[in-house]
């Protein structure tokens, strides 16, 4: 009586499978990756060793493998504008989520990088991240006149 149980089920299973058909089932999200809310410029009216500035920006990105944010100095430091090699140096502290790195700006060589990659995190893929770079001038200025810089913030899925 057993016996005839189990090969009952068998035959069930056989009949099942010859009705079966595969079917493929795909699907895809768009990847969002940049920094929003940039605050583009800042100004140290009488600029010192010393003074410093802070950049706020939002980040998000929704890559599971993270992203690589970088910071490029075009100047290399805070640029004369008599003489784009007396210039000032300064820092860049890059503080966002699990991101956390410096860029030094102070020898006038220029497009300098700092970058750093971070694995994916929920926090970073739902966006709204709060980011923030630490400007802090390193160097006392010798000469009169206006300075400037341009700092890129650069961000990719990776
Ligand atoms: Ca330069
Ligand atoms: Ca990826």
């Amino acid at each position: 009586m057993k016996k005839l149980i189990v090969l009952s089920a068998i035959a069930a299973l056989t009949s099942g499978a010859a009705l079966a058909d595969s079917i493929n089932l795909g699907a895809a999200v768009q990847s969002v990756c940049g920094v929003s809310n940039t605050e583009t410029v800042k100004y140290f009216p009488a600029l010192a060793l010393g003074n410093s500035a802070t950049v706020n920006f939002n980040l998000q990105c929704n890559d599971v493998d993270g992203a690589t944010i970088s910071l490029t100095t075009s100047e290399g430091h805070l640029q004369n504008s008599d003489n784009e090699d007396m210039g000032v140096g300064y820092t860049a502290a890059l503080s966002a989520g699990p991101f956390a790195f410096t860029l030094t700006a102070d020898d006038g060589a220029n497009d300098q990088s700092a970058s750093q990659s971070q694995a994916g995190t929920a926090a970073l893929a739902a966006g709204g991240l709060a980011g923030t770079i630490l400007v802090t001038v390193t160097q006392t200025p010798t000469w009169s006149g206006t300075y400037a810089d341009t700092l890129t913030l650069g961000i990719t899925a990776n």
